[in-house]
């Protein structure tokens, strides 16, 4: 079997994939041929779901009574061979299945008798599964694979292995789940990839690094205490094909391999192997000088060729086996980001990781090694092939390189990693982020796979063979050579896993192509639709087509003509920043934007492909127009297949981009009778979220292409409010002194007035008069009073003449915090008085209680914090601590409205409660990455004042951290 998808990396041919005209089309054909308006309430007759935390093994009854009639026939009883622990994985699955859509569990018996019976077992366990099944066939294809066959009494599952048999059993209930016949089955399955991983990047205290569904699932703290998450974890996992799984960050701490952590380890891969999925630990290549250090004989040093090292590692490799007998094998990122690796003693990638594989040979287990270097911005994208493309052919046979899909860093859009294929006597496997650090965490909707399969169908032209990406990490020729998918998981402990309920189809997504390369993404998207809405077709044909134009949507307002990596490097990498990287990702000026990547002027990188892709990408005129700014700077004026110019390119594509998201989110309002409430309105709210988000990307790139090139869109010239370089704090209540910057981007004078938009409850503003040439730019002052009370988000301006386009006049991100003189307490927490907002008071660890104060620490003073993140005044400096600290305040009389501040990254993304003795005054529950909010509360000072103790709790022992307190007069 050779896998033979011959389709190119161009936007028109993926676009074209999801069939469809425009979204406003769609949505407009769905009312018509329905005659449904869009109903404003809920019917409540859609299925009730809890909280989707079943995800893709929904178990509902079967309504309709024939299917329902078949498929209780068939199910009677159960007859398995299967041995444990997974034939009791596979009995409780059926009878959890079967109970869950027809209302009955399979009678457990030893022979199939003559009701219909579900069997299951090896073509050697019994005369029936020999006879149904194509056994020889079977055989061929190995370990995992499975056969599905319907006999006139049987629904036979066979497979060489119990591992097979549970993904026959998965198989199986899919059918069912998907409403689909059972009478006639006849499929034989095999999956493509070796190794199908998730990689978690979750670390010792349980944050997960670029998670966006809350804490880790995993309790580190003691693996040992039981935890039902862990089943149904793997049970999600099994259901989709995964094997392996790697349950810690890359930037792994070394503590991970401390002897206290074997106990959990056997516990939780005891549940995984219940599942078929073996367990990997992500090594910290320096870990025998950290475990060591307080030793009578430290080791000092991680020298591969160190025979102490080598012994150390020998030693804790047995130890872990010990625990775990099944054990994977070792992640390791080395020599990357900080990480400590082989190179810091003179030796290559390749003695590191061969050090390492010697240890795990005997017991079977792998190391997989990253190639994910760089030293920076420059190089970035040459670094790993030049690092790696060398070592080939000198790795160990149990050695395999895990290499991200592109040279860069999970970006929109990347060309395919040079290094795959380039590497032929050595063992690969593609990693691919299901989380999405890049595309819009849990905020956009961004369908990965359909991007995905695009990579994975690229053609090398390596050789005469031609291999695709996916023929290089899968075993087409079937010779057992270890290959893989890895992808970064989107889990967190957040009831539905993913934070975002749509975030999981790239879950899903990912794993059925790591199964199969080859499966049409649409076909991959209506299945996981239809599992996890239920499989009505009103619900698929709107839903699949939302899904699988997504990524192009996303890729249209963040990453037109392939520019890439316009977020700020160090930040969450969530919004928009193209300044911060000028000069490093890309050189934007008054002629052009791009990156130079070619050999005749630039970085070179175009020359580790093929001569065939290399003659493409070396040259403007042939370079896919998609990446035509990674491989170049494109001239401004340079001319598109469309007809654009480059420029208009970049204009147009975040307009359109964010329209989409506009429509995407109307036709899902279609839906709103079909499905459950609570997920019905959370996505609605999450595609509320994503338009604003959408529309920010869309002005700040357009602004800053204009504001660089100073050249007029041809199609839709606009005006445009500029976002200042932080984002501006107010006073409530008080008249604002702001400077409004303006440019008119259209080929004509204007006169503007602009004043805040009526629309903004509370708000009013004077009005800002400015008569702009063409292309000029200025500043005008404006005074702006906000209601008292703090908010933060999106400030809306009206501009006249309305009709023109707008561009930033409905994204201007501000914080609101009332003016002091309207309240009892106005603190800036955490930041020494000479940072601290105008008029407000400063609370830092020094300020303990004491008799007299009116504020102050309890005891003992959180920590101050400077986040270094520019986020702007009293955001950039908080308190944080991970016990409880409490705060005294001494409050006046009566009713009291009170919020506090909170968030920012890490720590700030995470939950906090404050209390008043016993009684929760307020809980945050997660945030965003990047994202702040004033959580509200009330505070009662009685007849005569009182003296309050408020307590700042984390969950769990969490950091949590404070960034700001407001107490507004009462009456205020
Ligand atoms: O650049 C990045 C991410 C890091 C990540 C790293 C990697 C785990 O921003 O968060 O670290 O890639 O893949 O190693």
């Amino acid at each position: 079997m050779r896998i033979n998808r011959r389709t190119l990396l161009s936007g028109g041919a993926l676009f074209s994939l999801a069939g469809l005209g425009t979204w406003q089309d769609l949505e407009a054909s769905y009312r018509l041929s329905t005659g449904t308006p869009v109903p404003a309430t809920p019917t409540g007759q859609a299925e009730p779901v809890k909280d989707g935390y079943e995800l893709w093994l929904r178990y509902r009854p079967v309504t309709d009574q024939n299917l329902r009639d078949q498929y209780r026939a068939a199910t009677q009883s159960l007859v398995s061979f299967a041995g444990k622990p997974i034939g009791e994985s596979i009995a409780a699955e059926l009878d959890r299945a079967c109970e869950g859509m027809v209302g009955q569990r399979p009678v457990k018996t030893s022979s199939s008798g003559s009701g219909g019976a579900i069997l299951v077992g090896t073509p050697q366990s019994s005369d029936m599964i020999r006879n149904a099944v194509d056994s020889a066939r079977l055989a061929s294809l190995g370990d995992e694979a499975f056969a599905l066959k319907s006999t006139t009494s049987a629904i036979v599952i066979s497979a060489n292995t119990d591992r097979g048999l549970l993904y026959g059993m998965f198989a199986f209930i899919r059918q069912m789940q998907l409403h689909l016949p059972i009478d006639q089955l006849d499929l034989i399955d095999t999956p493509g990839a070796i190794l199908r991983m998730v990689d978690h990047w979750d670390n010792l205290d349980r944050t997960v690094e670029r998670g966006y569904a809350g804490l880790s699932i995993f309790q580190f703290a003691d693996l040992t205490a039981p935890n039902p998450r862990y089943e149904d974890y793997a049970r999600l996992l099994a259901s989709v094909g995964i094997n392996s799984a790697v349950i810690n960050n890359v930037n792994a701490d070394p503590a991970f391999l401390q002897s206290s952590m074997m106990p959990g380890y056997a516990k939780l891969a005891a549940v995984l192997r219940n599942w078929g999925i073996r367990l990997f630990l992500s090594a910290n290549f320096a870990a025998p000088i950290d475990l060591t250090a307080n030793d009578a004989h430290p080791i000092g040093t991680a020298d591969p060729l160190d025979k102490g090292v080598e012994q150390w590692w020998a030693s804790k490799v047995d130890e872990i086996y010990q625990s775990v007998p099944d054990f994977g094998g070792f992640l390791v990122k080395a020599n990357s980001e900080g990480e400590p690796g082989p190179l810091t003693y003179n030796r290559t990638h390749a003695q590191g990781a061969n050090m390492l594989a010697k240890s795990l040979e005997k017991h079977g287990g792998l190391v997989i090694w990253r190639t994910f270097t760089h030293h920076g911005f420059t190089g970035w994208s040459e670094d790993e092939f030049k690092t790696f493309q060398p070592l080939d052919g000198t790795f160990a046979p149990n050695v395999m390189l895990q290499t991200k899909n592109g040279p860069i860093d999970f970006q929109v859009i990347e060309p395919v990693n040079p290094l795959f294929g380039a590497m032929p006597r050595t063992n690969q496997m593609i990693e691919l982020q299901i989380t999405q650090e890049y595309t819009g965490h849990a905020t956009h909707l961004c369908y990965l796979p359909v991007y995905w399969a695009e990579l994975l169908g690229f053609t090398t032209h390596l050789d005469a063979e031609n291999p695709t990406v996916a023929d290089i990490v899968t075993d087409p020729a079937g010779q057992g050579t270890p290959t893989g998918f890895a992808g970064v998981i989107n889990f967190g402990d957040d009831r539905n896993w993913t934070g975002s309920y749509l975030a999981a189809a790239n879950m899903h997504g990912f794993a059925r192509l790591a199964w199969n390369p080859l499966r049409s993404v649409q076909e991959i998207a209506t299945e996981w639709t239809a599992l996890t809405f239920g499989p009505h077709q009103q619900i698929t044909s709107l839903v699949v087509p939302i899904l699988l134009a997504s990524w192009d949507t996303y890729r249209r307002y963040a990453s037109s003509l392939g520019s890439g990596y316009l977020v700020r490097p160090l930040g969450p990498h969530f919004m928009p920043d193209p300044e911060s990287t000028q000069g490093l990702t890309h050189h934007t000026d008054s002629h052009g934007s791009g990156y130079d990547r070619t050999v005749a002027t630039g970085s070179g990188f175009t020359r580790f492909y093929s001569d065939y892709w290399f003659d493409r990408y070396e040259h403007l005129k042939t370079c896919p127009e998609d990446l035509l700014m990674f491989m170049h700077i494109v001239p401004w004026d340079h001319k598109l297949s469309n007809g654009k110019t480059a420029i208009q390119q970049v204009y147009d594509e975040p307009f359109a981009g964010s329209s989409d998201v506009q429509a995407i989110q109307g036709a899902w309002r279609t839906l709103e009778k079909l499905i459950d409430h609570d997920r019905f309105s959370a996505i609605s709210r999450q595609f509320g979220r994503q338009l604003l988000q959408s529309q920010i990307w869309r002005d700040v790139l357009v602004s800053y292409y204009f504001t660089v090139s100073r050249i007029v869109s041809a199609t839709n010239p606009w005006i445009q409010l500029d976002a200042p370089e932080t984002p501006p704090l107010l006073l409530g209540g008080v008249e604002n002194d702001m400077v409004l910057q303006l440019t008119n981007a259209t080929a004509k004078s204007e006169s503007l007035k602009v004043a805040i938009d009526g629309s903004m409850d509370g708000w009013t503003s004077t009005t800002v008069k400015k008569a702009l040439k063409s292309a000029e730019t200025g500043r005008s002052p404006i005074k702006l009073t906000p209601p008292l009370e703090p908010s933060i988000g999106a400030v809306r301006f009206s501009c006249d003449p309305s009709s023109l386009t707008q561009i930033g006049f409905a994204t201007q991100l501000m914080t609101v915090t009332p003016d002091a003189s309207h309240c009892v307490f106005a603190i800036d927490i955490g930041a020494k008085p000479k940072d601290v907002v105008k008029s407000y008071a400063s609370l830092t660890s020094d300020d303990l209680w004491q008799d007299g104060s009116t504020v102050g620490w309890v005891d003992k003073a959180p920590r101050d914090v400077w986040s270094g993140a520019a986020w702007g005044p009293l955001l950039d400096h908080f308190a944080s601590d991970s016990a409880a600290r409490t705060l005294r305040l001494s409050i006046p009389a009566g009713h009291q409205r009170a919020w506090m501040l909170v968030g920012g990254e890490g720590a700030g993304t995470q939950p906090i409660t404050a209390k008043l003795g016993k009684t929760i005054l307020v809980d945050t529950g997660y945030l965003e990455e990047g994202e702040f909010q004033w959580a509200p509360f009330a505070l009662d000072g009685g007849k005569n004042g009182a003296t309050l103790d408020l307590t700042f709790e984390g969950r769990d022992g969490r950091n949590w951290r404070l960034g700001a307190l407001v107490v507004l007069k009462p009456g205020a």
